[in-house]
């Protein structure tokens, strides 16, 4: 019978390092007699037997039948319940070659241990108390954070601020609904001040909830990176932006109009958010199909981008289709390129005039794509992707200007993303449940200003305790466990 996560009696072992070469890799083991099981593959069995909790040995792992040695090791006893998973474990550290790795697991194997599942060592410390679920999604954030911002977000919900804030959610929601099921008990107590008095709480924990609802987007670019999309037209200079950008040669650079025909991408950390910055073809109707389908390409990601930055020659000026696609994207940061050229028209009012070739102006372009995240974020609320464009907040820039201007312009007071921890949803599944509670709150209040019996309250007021429940893990079955720690890391 194929093992699932609720198999805990079994012995688990796993490579917790990446499969490949390196100085070292750690196999860890956990479960019933797992310290005993890993003496009977060991040179020195009673000193791993006799070691307390967190104490290391050397030794040599052998192959438990024939006695072979395998790979000197460092062995590190755990012993419940202070360990990761809450049960005696022992991570060996061996030298890093994979051929290694896989005799060591093999050996274990013939001592009782069987291979783990994905997180199955987060489950069983989920399981043992050591985490709530919200927690165990936290360590697996924090072992893909791509950002430093990610894992900063990821570490203040491992040290459990956003299962207190959920906890005190849900114990509020109890105690309403055990009052209203009292009430229930002694229906001629029911009187319509008690009833607005729960609507009242109700309404408090509906703002909070949706407070937490709203910080799944800066969860989601945390987590996931910001898709950062430069677009203009032709010749504009969005592939030299793009290049300076990344600070590598990546897409091709002509004078020759429509030279980028599909998007291309990078990956680029600024101020701790993690960007996925796009290369796009020039806007305008296409010469040939396959001219085209860039465009529409090209489109496509400014409609999904988190920010758009959009591009203008600055030798040539505005014309009505530069009009018409700010109309569309008035969020988009308006850049005026090519300053360095002696023939470029002065900058306007609220755009910001850079030379991508000479990298003039970059520095301030980035933090206006910071600001914008911010701005997403949650930080600041003034503005976002659909409001229109905070033009005072874009610094004024004069044409021929150098990057010594960017000192002055960002000044002191230069926020950094990613430097403030706030609790943030990351997960779906968490937001998810967020939203099914919020619709049972709605439905609760609704049917108390309704006037409708107690019992179909309760009824609502249930179900919202139940989804709250469900994202911490006091209510879960296997296959949400499936659903969270089957996309963990092996080995975690
Ligand atoms: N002097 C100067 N030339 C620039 C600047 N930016 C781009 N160029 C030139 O403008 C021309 C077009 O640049 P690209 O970066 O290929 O423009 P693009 O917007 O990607 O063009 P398409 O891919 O055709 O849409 C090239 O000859 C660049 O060298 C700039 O800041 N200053
Ligand atoms: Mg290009």
């Amino acid at each position: 019978m194929a093992r699932t996560y609720l198999s805990t009696d079994d012995p688990i072992v796993a490579l917790a390092t990446p499969p490949g070469t390196g100085a070292l890799a750690i196999i860890r083991c956990s479960g019933r007699d797992a310290i005993e099981r890993c003496a009977k593959c060991f040179s020195r069995p009673s000193a791993l037997r006799a070691a307390s909790g967190y104490q290391m040995v050397h030794g040599f792992v052998l192959d438990p039948e024939t006695k072979d040695r395998i790979d000197e090791v460092m062995a590190a006893v755990y012993r419940a319940p202070h360990s990761f998973t809450g049960e005696d474990s022992v991570e060996l550290s061996c030298h890093g070659s994979p051929a290694i790795a896989m005799r060591i697991e093999e050996a274990l194997q013939k001592a009782g241990f069987v291979p783990a599942l994905r997180g199955e060592f987060t489950f069983r410390a989920f399981l043992h108390g050591k985490a709530d679920l919200v927690q165990a999604e936290a360590i697996d954030e924090l072992v893909r954070s791509p950002a430093d911002s990610a894992r900063e977000a990821a570490l203040a919900r491992l040290g459990g601020e956003l299962s207190a804030r959920f906890a005190s959610i849900r114990n509020e929601m109890l105690d309403i609904l055990a009052e209203c099921e009292a009430m229930l008990d002694y229906p001629e107590d029911e009187g319509v001040e008690q009833s607005s008095i729960w609507a009242a709480r109700l309404r408090a924990l509906q703002g909070e909830l949706a407070t937490l609802a709203d910080t799944y987007r800066a969860g989601r670019l945390r987590e996931e990176g910001a898709l950062v999309v430069v677009a203009g037209r032709p010749n504009a200079g969005k592939s030299s932006l793009f290049n300076s950008l990344v600070r590598e040669e990546r897409a091709i650079v002509s004078p020759e109009p429509g030279t980028t025909r599909d998007w291309l991408e990078s990956w680029l950390e600024i101020e701790g958010y993690a960007v996925r910055l796009v290369d796009t073809a020039g806007l305008r109707q296409g010469k040939s199909e396959m001219e085209e389908e860039g465009v529409r390409r090209a489109r496509e990601l400014v409609e999904r981008a988190d920010v758009v930055v959009y591009l203008v020659d600055g030798v040539e000026g505005l014309n009505e289709e530069d009009g018409i696609f700010l109309a569309h994207e008035p969020g988009a940061i308006r850049v005026w390129n090519k300053i360095d050229k002696p023939d470029c028209k002065l900058v306007p009012e609220a755009w910001l005039g850079v030379s991508a070739k000479k990298a003039v102006n970059l520095g301030v372009l980035r933090n206006e794509i910071v600001s914008r995240l911010q701005a997403q974020s949650g930080l600041d609320r003034a503005y976002g992707k659909t409001s229109k464009v905070p033009q005072s907040k874009l610094p004024r820039t004069r044409p021929m200007g150098t990057e010594a201007h960017e000192s002055q312009l960002l000044g002191p007071g230069t926020r950094h993303a990613g430097t403030e921890a706030e609790v943030l949803i990351a997960s779906k599944r968490q937001k998810d449940l967020v939203d099914a509670c919020l619709r049972s709150v709605a439905e609760a209040i609704a049917g108390i200003e309704a006037g409708f019996p107690l019992d179909a309250i309760s009824v609502s007021l249930h179900e919202a305790a139940d989804a709250l429940g469900q994202i911490t893990g006091e209510i879960g079955g296997e296959e949400v466990f499936e659903r969270i720690f089957g996309s963990f890391c092996l080995g975690k």
